[in-house]
Parts: structure tokens; C-alpha cells; sequence
């Protein structure tokens, strides 16, 4: 994948939004959001068919727009929804058992701290999500900050391999997450409880 498609990266489910998803997307999608996750979990998510409609129509707007469509941890609905790629976390799904069933598709992989990032097959996957950048209500189970800093580690020990920031990311912090080397920056709640998405997304 070309890391520049990484750069507005936009995480979603209906657990993160106070007004219809479809409609926040569009609008992220306008502004220009670079790649979409649908992250359906946590506290209040929607489950089964409810989950699966939801991300069929997200996945359709993103097919529409030419924009990424990554699913979060849920292998099945990944194939379900023919979705561009899948990204999981330390404790989902392993990397090697999905890259061996869907050699092709996009694999992006979270790392936290240097155990992790030293474990992880790195070599199998397309990008690492690193996180958290600052301190974030939205993912309860967070890990403690990392900081951008550690995008510099990460870059330094892996320079080929794409990066995104995550965690507590908004226009005011954006740039010196992509200082410290990031391709790009994955943002919840910036855009999720923004007054103005347009503004966010053009600003971040
Ligand atoms: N992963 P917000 S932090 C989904 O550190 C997620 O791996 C993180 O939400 C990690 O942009 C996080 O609202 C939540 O802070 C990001």
C-alpha cells in the first residue's frame, strides 16, 4: 500500500457518534479522510446483523469515494464486506493465520510498547498503528501514553514500514505526531464529536 493513504486515517463505529455514522463519514469523506476503519466495539457497539448493515453501507460510501475500507479485528465481517483490509490488535486474531488465508489484503497491526513491537511479525503486515499518542477516553482499555516519541522507535527499528499515530490526536497535536515520522495520523473522536467535520479534517 502507499503510505500516503495512511495520512487522514479515520476510525469508526456507531459506539464513537452522536449522530448518524453514515452522515459523519460523508462528511469526513468531503473534507478528505485518506482511509476509514470501521471499529464496531466497545460499550454499546452493535452486534451481528445490526453490525454487519451498519458496515455494508459504510463500506459501500467508501467504495463510492475510492476510499480505503478497513475492518477492525472482525475477520469474518472483513470477508463479508469484501473490505480492502483488516486491522487487529495484540490480542485478536493472529497476523500469520490471516495473512495465510488472504495473502493480498491490507494487514495493519497495533504495537504499544517494545515487547510487543519485537513479538510481532512485522514483516507480515502492511502497516503498525502506534499508540496511544496521548492520553484518549475514547478506548477505555488503553495502554499507558507512548507518545511521539515512539513513532521514532518504531520508525527507526522498522523505516519501510508504514506508521499511523493513534490515540488522543487533533489538529492541535497532529503535526508533531507526523515530526516525529508517521505517515499519517488515525483520529476517533476529533472527527466523531466535532461541531465542524470539514474544519477538523482540512485543519488535522
Ligand atoms: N487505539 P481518539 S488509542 C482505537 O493506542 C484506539 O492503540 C489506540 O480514539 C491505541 O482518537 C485508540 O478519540 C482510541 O483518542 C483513539
Amino acid at each position: 500500500m502507499k503510505a500516503s493513504t495512511l495520512r487522514k486515517y479515520f476510525v469508526m463505529g456507531s459506539q464513537n457518534c452522536n449522530k448518524d455514522p453514515l452522515s459523519i463519514l460523508d462528511e469526513a469523506i468531503k473534507a478528505g479522510i485518506t482511509c476509514f476503519q470501521y471499529r464496531e466495539k466497545g460499550e454499546g457497539a452493535l452486534t451481528g446483523g445490526a453490525k454487519y448493515s451498519l458496515g455494508h453501507k459504510l463500506r459501500q460510501r467508501c467504495a463510492e469515494a475510492d476510499i480505503l475500507f478497513i475492518v477492525n479485528d472482525d475477520v469474518e465481517l472483513f470477508d463479508a464486506l469484501k473490505a480492502d483490509g483488516i486491522h487487529v490488535g495484540q490480542s485478536d486474531r493472529s497476523v500469520k493465520e490471516i495473512r495465510s488465508k488472504y495473502p493480498d489484503t491490507i494487514i495493519g497491526l497495533s504495537v504499544s510498547d517494545r515487547t510487543e513491537l519485537e513479538q510481532s511479525p512485522v514483516h507480515l503486515v502492511d502497516y503498525l498503528g502506534v499508540g496511544p499518542m496521548y492520553r484518549t477516553i475514547t478506548k477505555k482499555d488503553a495502554n499507558p501514553v507512548a507518545g511521539p516519541e515512539w513513532v521514532k522507535v518504531v520508525k527507526k527499528a522498522f523505516p519501510e514500514v508504514p506508521v499511523v499515530g493513534i490515540g488522543g490526536i487533533h489538529p492541535e497535536n497532529a503535526a508533531e505526531v507526523m515530526e516525529a515520522g508517521a505517515d499519517g495520523v488515525a483520529v476517533i473522536s476529533a472527527i466523531t464529536h466535532a461541531a465542524d467535520i470539514s474544519a477538523v479534517v482540512q485543519a488535522i
